[in-house]
């Protein structure tokens, strides 16, 4: 039986999609969550010098999407053909796009970073929210299906539904995208996903 430990901070950022794609397959794993008091003596023996970090029977894999893509390949939430997965991979790429976009916002908010949270939400933040939740309309409109791509889950669905969450948990505004908020409880209501969410270890972001 293949051995899975996921090392990442004590938080959902990065590290959530994965932890769903795993709780969604109901696949047994380690839950590996380091402080940032360890992180340092760590950090020179990951690929990257970063987490998220998969250990597949001990081998390191790093880059979120990549353990993402590789968990969704290995449970079937990569789409239901290649053309599926590779409009499941080119949202997720336009997700990282919108979270570079958004990042000072973000990183202000959470106290890491600095600039006016409000200034920057009203001229970072917004603009960027308005153009990937319209791309990301777009996208349910076309499926039709509930599902971002396709006719069933996909992994691109829990990230965006977990970060459609946390947004709407610190009262972002979905008026112009009741469809996205409707995705995101459709999505986060699914029996092991809901299960997961009600037992997660509770953290601010
Ligand atoms: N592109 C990477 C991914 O998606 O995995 C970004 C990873 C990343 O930014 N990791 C941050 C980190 O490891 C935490 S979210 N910070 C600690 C450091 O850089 O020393």
């Amino acid at each position: 039986m293949v051995a899975y430990k996921f090392t990442y901070f004590n938080g959902r950022g990065a590290g959530e999609v994965v932890r769903q794609i795993l709780a969604y397959a109901g696949q047994e794993y380690e839950d590996n969550r380091v402080t940032m008091e360890e992180w340092p003596a760590l950090k020179d023996g990951t690929p990257f010098g970063q987490l998220p970090l998969l250990e597949v029977d001990g081998k390191p894999l790093a880059q979120s999407h990549a353990i993402a893509r590789y968990l969704a390949r290995e449970f079937k939430l990569n789409g239901k053909c290649p053309w599926e997965e590779a409009q499941v991979n080119a949202l997720a790429d336009q997700f990282k796009d919108y979270s570079s976009e958004a990042k000072s916002y973000f990183y202000a908010k959470m106290g890491f970073g600095p600039g006016d949270v409000e200034t920057l939400k009203k001229d970072v933040f917004l603009p960027a929210f308005e153009k990937f939740y319209t791309f990301l309309s777009k996208a349910l409109k076309k499926s039709g299906s509930g599902f971002l791509i396709g006719d069933g889950l996909t992994w691109i669905d829990l990230a965006i539904a977990q970060h459609s969450a946390d947004l709407l948990a610190q009262g972002a505004d979905f008026g112009k995208f009741p469809d996205l908020k409707d995705h995101s409880e459709k999505i986060q209501s699914i029996p092991q996903i809901k299960k997961w969410i009600d037992t997660r270890p509770v953290t601010p972001f």
